[in-house]
Formats: structure tokens, C-alpha cells, sequence
């Protein structure tokens, strides 16, 4: 096979991959990455032949022929709007659709529909820095590029977790610190792994990030650091703002009050930003998931407006994008509240907009904003949906609540390529190609347009989804305007549409692309916009090095803000929610990867010891999160990374992959009254222990899922031949166990499958192991709570393979002491290397550097996104021999 050039289909850092003969690995002429992998993009090859995918439409759950399945859709749709009118159906999408696929959605609903009822997941993700940007810079834009990064003397991390979240990124900043010496300060609530190579941590209080960054601007006006100049000739509202600043933090006392840091950090950290002209802020969730999102960015932005620090090398505000595609959904017009093409709904652009599509009925207004839109669903405004790939059900605040609106809505359609929570609630399923099987561009945080390339067919009648969205559109009368044959019609139209009538008010110009021949779209090469038609094609890497922001008056804003941080019950913890390092969001890929599992198998609550205490809570042990909006269980993990009252809880665990662990059902749907995204990071909850009589393990053949009762807690990894259980119960175990029938269904082995068992009843330890003929089909271990079992590997080995009658008993036995242990804590799931195995080869052959871990266990030298992680374990052993000696 010749060799493809594609981009990786996780994060917004967008690294280039080559795949070649059934290698897959990092693209050299990158210029995102440069050849590196993180251990995400590096386990893409064990993505591609996953089971359970989607291979054809359903409806009503019986398969149906595409053409039944998109006559039904197009048929309710335009019915119910012949009945209720436009707005009584909606799109809600994705930033990990491809341009081409959201390009088409966005022109069916604003342009031919009618309606501004479509809205994308980049709502719970990108909003509060699109408005933020809108209002200072009067477009959307990102200023600066990731070379920025390499030649920045100070990098500010802001609500990012950039170690696990944008690894390639992080390495990139962590190599060239190494040459020239870059400090690095992190803000976050928690200490994270990225806090490991930082030179300040500050652990501000949630939701203070606006006094933060008010204190600096008051700072940087007293040491005289404002840059005049550029003020005069470029920015507006210099002196409100600052008024403002002083009126929230009129001194570093009230700073320190209202942040919760320590009065010496704050001047650390405000010195430093003075002192240094070459620095970069990048900002993430925590900053953008708050109530009040576009504040916080807005408080960033003021700083580098005030000091002209911005569009110049190694300096500038940066908004690290979270999926592949979270900035080419904005180039769309994929939001509710925008049109097209960085186009907006006033009468101008909705007339240019409606002369270039020949759309007679394109929408006038803005649509419905996420939580709106799932609130409309409930009410029953908007009777007909279709959700194409996003998982609201687990992603979406008041996931329970979504949940029961979906449950309502007459019309559901989803397109995914694999079974979720959401598929599950749906009246059409449509089974969608998925990465490596489709062919678009997606943009990257530094406004750079890849190719993604098919290289693979799509399984079953998988299609892509902007073939599914054309084809309803067609289906609905509109075939001319949807003509489109592949991704690159599709493309040309889109880059023109971004040069119409453009004579520069609009920097996302690509016009010069709108002429690419299907041949040269085919080779097209990772490149940066603008790409407007007039200027060489080179394009910009850095934007606003001379002013020039895209407002009335050139000028770019500078934003006067409040400042208040939230207040907290003091029996409640606030939950923080949010990612973990080898799982992508809802595990519909990364779940069914058995390495990616690995490094954090079962969902964990984090919270400080002081907490627990208060609460009774013990390490590692089940507890119920609950308020007004759901629950959940999970065992917790106590720890001081997290302040007093902060919790934090993955968000990626669903129905699919434990009995009660979805986040979105305890999230609250305060949002940001600017940008309309949710505050993700913030929900009011109570912890309490729940007391647990026994513990499991299962390991089968079968993935079917445990019966669900709410007296037992299970979660559930994949493993090479099978699934494996981890269960926890908190009634008798002969109320579960019942009968024999009771534990076959368990197992999942039939009547006729030979059951063996070992039990101690003193010690309340049964073992089961199901068998037909020969090969082991299920293996069953119980204990007390407390008790060690047998680890996983032991059943996994032989999981699905002829035993002979010694290997049974060492099964069931598991005597040996080497046999009974906790589960593994995986650091480094490239080469599956254990911490305790990393520990013990620190502390036996002296290794002082992560160089000399990798050069003795090789944990670290594939893909690099355990560092961190081995840069702690470093830390930890020379802790314990520098403790004296008891
Ligand atoms: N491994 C992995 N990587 C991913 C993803 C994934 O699912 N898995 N998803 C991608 C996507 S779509 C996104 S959007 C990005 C997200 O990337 P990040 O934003 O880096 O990730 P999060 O874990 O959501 O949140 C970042 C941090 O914000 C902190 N935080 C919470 N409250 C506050 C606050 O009030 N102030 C401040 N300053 N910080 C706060 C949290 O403690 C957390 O550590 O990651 C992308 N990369
Ligand atoms: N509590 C809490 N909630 C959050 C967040 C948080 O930090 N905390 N973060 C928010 C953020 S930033 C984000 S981005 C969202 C992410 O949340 P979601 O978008 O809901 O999560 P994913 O699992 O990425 O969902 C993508 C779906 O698309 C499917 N898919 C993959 N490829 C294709 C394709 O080509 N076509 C189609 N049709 N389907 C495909 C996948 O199987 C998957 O089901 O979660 C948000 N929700
Ligand atoms: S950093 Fe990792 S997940 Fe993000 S694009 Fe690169 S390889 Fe993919
Ligand atoms: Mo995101």
C-alpha cells in the first residue's frame, strides 16, 4: 500500500500520521508534531477493527436500506415543519465532524430549513472563547501558532491540563524549555500532572480567575508596564478596564482573599509576567466551562492587549481547542448564533449569505444554544432532532434530564459509528464511516487546515456524514443546492463562500483554496489561514502583528470586568469535572482499547483527606454523588491534590462501562450568560459512603453487561479475549447470587456449560470458573470487602483457551501470594510498564532521570505522555530517601 498522510482524530493539537502497510506512525514533516505521538494518537492502530460498530441504518431498532431510513428522516422532518414551523427541529453536531460534513448540516438548517436550530457540542467546549474573542478582536480568531511556544520565555497554563489533554503541544513546550530555559506556571484548582514540570502551581479557587488576572492588570499598571504606545494606536477601553481592575482588586491582599493564593505566589507570578515580554497565556476548560467563561478569557485577553503583547513571536493569548475539528466547526458557522464563513446574523451577512447559497428561506435569527435546545426538546417545542457525532446522553449537564427529553421527542435520528448511550435513544440509528475510512479537513488550535484521508473501506453500508446530511437534504427538495458529489465540492464552496463580498472586513479568508482541483484538494498540504485569494498563498502564521483587529474601528477592545468568586455551601463539595490521560470522552474508541484502559481502569472520585474524613470516607472506599439532578457511585481516591471542598470526577465513563458513573447526570446547566456554555467544572454535590459487603471480579468471553441492580456496582474493561468486571455489592451475596441459574446468567454460560467452584465459606471466598469443554468461558472471584482477589491476568490468560486439569485448580486455587494483588497502576501503556515495577527499578539501580528509566525499562520512550508521571515517581523516591530514617 502506498503511503497515507492523515491527521489524528483525537485533540485539537492535530498531529499529521503516516500510515503505510498496516504501520501507522507520527508524520516527520508535521509541522504540528513533527513525527510525535501521544499515547492516544499512538494506539490508533489498535482502533481500527474494534468490535460493536454500527454497520446498518435502523429504525425502530430493525435494519432498514439507506434509502427507507432517509425518506423516513426527510419526511418527519418536513412534516413537522409544515405542521409547527422551522423551529420545531434542530441539529446538534460535533466538533469532531470534518468541515465538509458540518459545512453541509449548517447550509441545510440555516439555509434551506430555515432555522438557527443547529448547535454542536463545541457549545460545552469552545464557546466562552469565541465570544470572548468576538468581543475583543471583533472575529474569532487565535493570534498566535504553536512555534510561539518554542520561542516564549514564560508559558501561563490556565484551566489546562496540557500534559494529558494536548500531550504533543506539551512535549513540544517541554523540549524547548529544556534549550532555552522556558518557566512555566500553571493555574488550576488541582495539581495535575502537567504541575510536575512547573515552576509555580498556583491552586486558585474555582471560578476566581477573573480576580486573577484583574490583580495582574492592576500590577502590571503599577510597575509601569503597559505599553502606550500600542494602546493609542490599537486598542479601546484601556481605562475602564483598568478602572474596573482596581475597583475588583484594588490591592494584592483582596487578590490574595478573593483567589485563595498565598500573597507571595500572586507577586511571584505577577513579577514574572512584568518582567518578561516574550510570554504566553493558554487557556482551556477551566477557564471556558465556567459561569463566567467569556470573563475569564476576556481577563486574559486585557493583559496582553494592555502590554501589546500579542500577534509578536513567543508571545500572545492562546486558546488550546479541545476535538480535531473545534475550530473548522467555528469556519462553519457551526454554533447556533453564528451564520457562515465568521459571518453573523445581521441583515448584511444574512443577505450575502442567502444571494451566495440561492437560499430563499435562510434563518434570520440565532438558534437554540445547547442546554436550550435539549430544554426545548423537553418542553416540546422542538419535536424532530438529529444528533450526529456527540453523545449528549453522557456529555450534555442534566444528562438525566436529556436523557428523559430524548425519551419524549417524537423524531430522534443519531448517527454514530458505535453504540452509545445515546444511539439507545434514538428512532433512526445511522451507522456513520468513521476516522480512516473518511476523507475531509479538520482545522487545529494554530488555524491549520489538514487533510484527514480515508485509507481503509467503512464497515457494513457506513457512510459519511455529510453524504447522510445531502442525501436528506435532496430527499426535502433541495438537490441543487446539494449537488455536492465528494468532500471537495463541498471544500470549494466553503472557501469561496469565506472570500464572497470579502475585501478583508473578514479575516477567515481561504479564498485562494476555492479553486483547488479535486487533484490538488487530494494532495492539498497542512496549511494556515487566512488564505485570501489576493496575497500570496503562504498564509499568516501570526495574526495582528500591527493592529489591524477585524472591529468598526480597527481597534481591538479591552473588556471592564466584575469579579466574584462563587460561594460554596459548606456541606457540599463543588465537582470539578474532566479528562484523564489515555481516554477520549465517551470511550466509544479508547474504552475498547485493552492498553488505554490500563493506566486508570475504573472511574475514581478525587478529594482531599479532610473531606473524606468529615464524611467518614476511607481510601479507595464506594461512595454515592449525589444532588437535585442525579447520582453516582465510585470508589474514591483521597488525596491533597485536591484543595478542601474541591472533588473531581473523569467525564468519561458511560452506561456501557459502569453501573452509575455517568458525570453529566450531576452537572448543573448554570451557563455563561454571554457565551450560553455550561459550567462544567462547578456542580454543587454530597458524598457519603456507601457500605460495601463484598467485591468481584469477572472475567468472560462475553460482553454482555451485569444485570443492573443498584445493590451492586460494577465497571467494566476490555481485555484481548474477553471483558472483565469489577464488582462491588453492597447487599448479602446470597441476595444476588440466588441460585445457580442467578450465577450462570452472570457468567453468561449456558445450561449445558460445566461449572466448577472453589469455596472457603470461612473466609466468604467462592470462585467459579465456567467451562465448555475444554476452554475456559468465564471466571468468577468473590471476597469481603477488603479482601485482595486474585488479579485479572490470571483468568485473562486462559480466557477463550483449552485449560488442562492442573490449570484449573492453580486457576481457582490462586493460593500463592505472587497471585493475589491489586490491580496494576499502568504508567506507561505503550510498553505496559507498571509503577511498581518503575519503582523498584529506581530504587534498585539508582535511576535519577527519566532518560535513564527509559533507557533501562524503555517505560517513556515511545510516545512520551507518561513523563510527568515518571518525573513524580523520580520525585517520590528521592522524598522517601531523604525522610529520616525511623
Ligand atoms: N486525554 C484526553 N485529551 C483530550 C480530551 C480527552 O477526552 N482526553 N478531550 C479534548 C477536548 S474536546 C478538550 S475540550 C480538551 C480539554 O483540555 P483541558 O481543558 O486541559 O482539560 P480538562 O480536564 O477538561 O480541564 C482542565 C483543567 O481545568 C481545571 N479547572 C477547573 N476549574 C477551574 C477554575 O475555576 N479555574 C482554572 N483556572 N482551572 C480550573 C481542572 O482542574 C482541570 O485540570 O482536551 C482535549 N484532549
Ligand atoms: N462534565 C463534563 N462534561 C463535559 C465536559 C467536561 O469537561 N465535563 N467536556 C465537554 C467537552 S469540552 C466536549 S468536547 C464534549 C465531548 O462529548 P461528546 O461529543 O459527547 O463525546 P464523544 O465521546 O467524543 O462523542 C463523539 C461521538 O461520535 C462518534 N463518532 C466518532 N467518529 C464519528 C464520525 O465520523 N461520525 C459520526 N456521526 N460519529 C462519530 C463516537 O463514537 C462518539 O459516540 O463533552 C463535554 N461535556
Ligand atoms: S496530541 Fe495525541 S491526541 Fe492530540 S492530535 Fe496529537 S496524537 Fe492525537
Ligand atoms: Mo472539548
Amino acid at each position: 500500500m502506498n503511503e497515507i498522510r492523515t491527521t489524528c482524530p483525537y485533540c485539537g493539537v492535530g498531529c499529521g500520521l503516516r500510515v503505510a502497510n498496516g504501520t501507522l506512525k507520527g508524520d516527520v514533516s508535521h509541522p504540528a508534531n513533527y513525527g510525535r505521538l501521544c499515547s492516544k494518537g499512538a494506539a490508533l492502530k489498535d482502533t481500527l477493527d474494534l468490535p460493536d460498530r454500527l454497520h446498518t441504518p435502523t429504525i425502530a431498532g430493525r435494519d432498514a436500506e439507506w434509502d427507507e431510513a432517509l425518506d423516513l428522516i426527510a419526511q418527519k422532518f418536513a412534516d413537522t415543519i409544515r405542521d409547527h414551523g422551522p423551529d420545531s427541529v434542530a441539529f446538534y453536531v460535533s466538533g469532531q465532524f470534518l468541515t465538509e460534513d458540518y459545512y453541509v448540516a449548517n447550509k441545510l438548517m440555516k439555509g434551506f430549513i430555515g432555522s438557527g436550530n443547529i448547535d454542536t457540542n463545541s457549545r460545552l467546549c469552545m464557546a466562552s472563547s469565541v465570544a470572548a474573542h468576538v468581543r475583543a478582536f471583533g472575529e474569532d480568531i487565535v493570534p498566535g501558532c504553536y512555534d510561539d511556544l518554542e520561542e516564549a520565555d514564560l508559558v501561563v497554563l490556565t484551566g489546562s491540563n496540557m500534559a494529558w489533554c494536548h500531550p504533543v503541544l506539551y512535549q513540544r513546550l517541554i523540549a524547548a524549555r529544556e534549550k532555552r530555559g522556558t518557566k512555566i506556571i500553571v493555574i488550576d484548582p488541582r495539581r495535575t500532572s502537567t504541575c510536575e514540570t512547573a515552576d509555580l502551581h498556583l491552586a486558585l479557587k474555582a471560578g476566581s480567575d477573573v480576580a486573577l488576572f484583574s490583580g495582574l492588570l492592576v500590577h502590571l499598571a503599577s510597575s509601569n508596564a503597559i505599553d502606550e504606545t500600542w494602546i493609542a494606536d490599537h486598542v479601546s477601553g484601556f481605562a475602564e478596564t483598568l478602572e474596573a481592575a482596581w475597583e475588583a482588586t484594588p490591592s494584592l491582599d483582596a487578590t490574595a482573599d478573593a483567589t485563595g493564593i498565598a500573597p507571595a505566589d500572586l507577586q511571584t507570578f505577577y513579577d514574572m509576567f512584568t518582567k518578561t515580554e516574550r510570554v504566553m497565556t493558554l487557556y482551556s476548560q477551566g477557564v471556558n466551562q465556567s459561569s463566567t467563561g467569556t470573563d475569564n478569557v476576556n481577563a486574559v485577553l486585557n493583559c496582553h492587549l494592555a502590554t501589546g503583547r500579542i500577534g509578536r513571536a513567543g508571545m500572545g493569548p492562546f486558546s488550546l481547542t479541545g476535538q480535531p475539528n473545534a475550530m473548522g466547526g467555528r469556519e462553519v458557522g457551526g454554533l447556533a448564533n453564528q451564520l457562515a464563513a465568521h459571518m453573523s446574523f445581521n441583515e448584511a451577512d444574512i443577505n450575502r449569505v442567502s444571494r451566495f447559497w440561492s437560499a430563499p428561506n435562510i434563518a434570520t435569527a440565532a438558534g437554540r444554544k445547547a442546554v436550550d435546545l435539549f430544554d426545548d426538546i423537553a418542553s416540546g417545542k422542538i419535536k424532530a432532532v438529529w444528533i450526529a457525532a456527540t453523545n449528549p446522553a453522557v456529555s450534555m449537564p442534566r444528562a438525566g434530564d436529556v436523557r428523559d427529553a430524548l425519551k419524549a421527542c417524537p423524531f430522534v435520528v443519531v448517527s454514530d459509528a458505535w453504540p452509545t448511550d445515546t444511539t439507545a435513544l434514538a428512532h433512526v440509528v445511522l451507522p456513520a464511516a468513521a476516522w480512516a475510512e473518511k476523507d475531509g479537513t479538520v482545522t487545529n488550535s494554530e488555524r491549520r487546515i489538514s487533510r484527514q484521508r480515508a485509507f481503509r473501506a467503512a464497515p457494513g453500508s457506513a457512510r459519511p456524514d455529510w453524504w447522510m446530511f445531502a442525501q436528506v437534504a435532496s430527499r426535502m427538495g433541495h438537490a441543487d443546492a446539494f449537488a455536492f458529489q465528494s468532500p471537495a465540492d463541498i471544500f470549494r464552496e466553503h472557501a469561496a463562500l469565506s472570500a464572497f463580498e470579502n475585501t478583508g472586513q473578514r479575516l477567515f479568508d481561504i479564498g485562494a483554496l476555492a479553486n483547488l482541483s479535486n487533484t490538488d484538494y487530494d494532495a492539498l498540504e497542512p496549511l494556515q489561514w487566512p488564505q485570501p485569494k489576493r496575497a500570496s498563498s503562504t498564509g499568516s502564521t501570526r495574526l495582528f502583528t500591527r493592529g489591524g483587529f477585524p472591529t468598526p474601528d480597527g481597534r481591538a477592545r479591552m473588556i471592564p470586568l466584575a469579579s466574584s468568586t462563587p460561594k460554596r455551601a459548606p456541606a457540599t463539595l463543588r465537582l470539578n469535572t474532566g479528562r484523564i490521560r489515555d481516554q477520549w470522552h465517551t470511550m466509544t474508541r479508547t474504552g475498547r482499547v485493552p492498553h488505554l484502559m490500563a493506566h486508570t481502569a475504573a472511574p475514581l472520585i478525587a478529594m482531599n483527606p479532610l473531606d473524606a474524613q468529615m464524611r467518614n470516607i476511607g481510601q479507595d472506599m464506594l461512595v454515592r454523588i449525589s444532588n437535585a439532578h442525579g447520582t453516582a457511585l465510585m470508589r474514591a481516591n483521597l488525596t491533597t491534590d485536591q484543595q478542601p471542598g474541591d472533588a473531581f470526577m473523569p467525564m468519561h465513563w458511560t452506561d456501557e462501562f459502569a453501573s452509575a458513573a455517568v458525570v453529566g447526570k450531576l452537572v448543573a446547566s448554570n451557563v455563561d450568560p454571554v457565551s450560553g456554555q455550561p459550567d462544567l467544572k462547578g456542580s454543587d454535590v454530597t458524598v457519603t459512603p456507601v457500605e460495601t459487603l463484598w467485591v468481584g471480579r469477572l472475567v468472560r468471553i462475553s460482553s454482555a453487561l451485569p444485570d443492573s441492580d443498584e445493590n451492586i456496582f460494577w465497571t467494566k474493561t476490555p481485555n484481548i479475549s474477553g471483558t472483565a468486571f469489577e464488582l462491588s455489592g453492597s447487599s448479602p451475596l446470597n441476595t444476588v447470587i440466588t441460585s445457580e441459574s442467578a450465577l450462570r446468567r452472570l457468567l453468561q454460560i449456558p445450561a449445558s456449560a460445566e461449572l466448577v467452584s472453589y469455596s472457603d465459606p470461612k473466609k466468604s471466598v467462592f470462585r467459579y470458573a465456567g467451562f465448555t469443554g475444554e476452554r475456559l468461558d468465564a471466571c468468577l472471584y468473590l471476597a469481603p470487602e477488603g479482601a485482595a482477589l486474585p488479579p485479572r491476568d490470571l483468568a485473562e490468560t486462559f480466557l477463550s483457551r483449552a485449560m488442562s486439569p492442573l490449570e484449573r485448580i492453580s486457576l481457582l486455587a490462586a493460593a500463592t501470594p505472587a497471585l493475589t494483588a491489586a490491580p496494576k497502576e499502568v504508567i506507561c501503556s505503550c510498553f505496559g510498564i507498571d509503577a511498581a515495577r518503575i519503582k523498584a527499578a529506581i530504587r534498585d539501580h539508582n535511576l535519577a532521570s527519566v532518560g535513564e528509566i527509559g533507557a533501562s525499562l524503555k517505560a517513556g520512550t515511545n510516545c512520551g505522555s507518561c513523563i510527568p508521571e515518571l518525573k513524580k515517581l523520580l520525585q517520590q523516591n528521592k522524598e522517601t530517601e531523604m525522610a529520616p530514617a525511623k
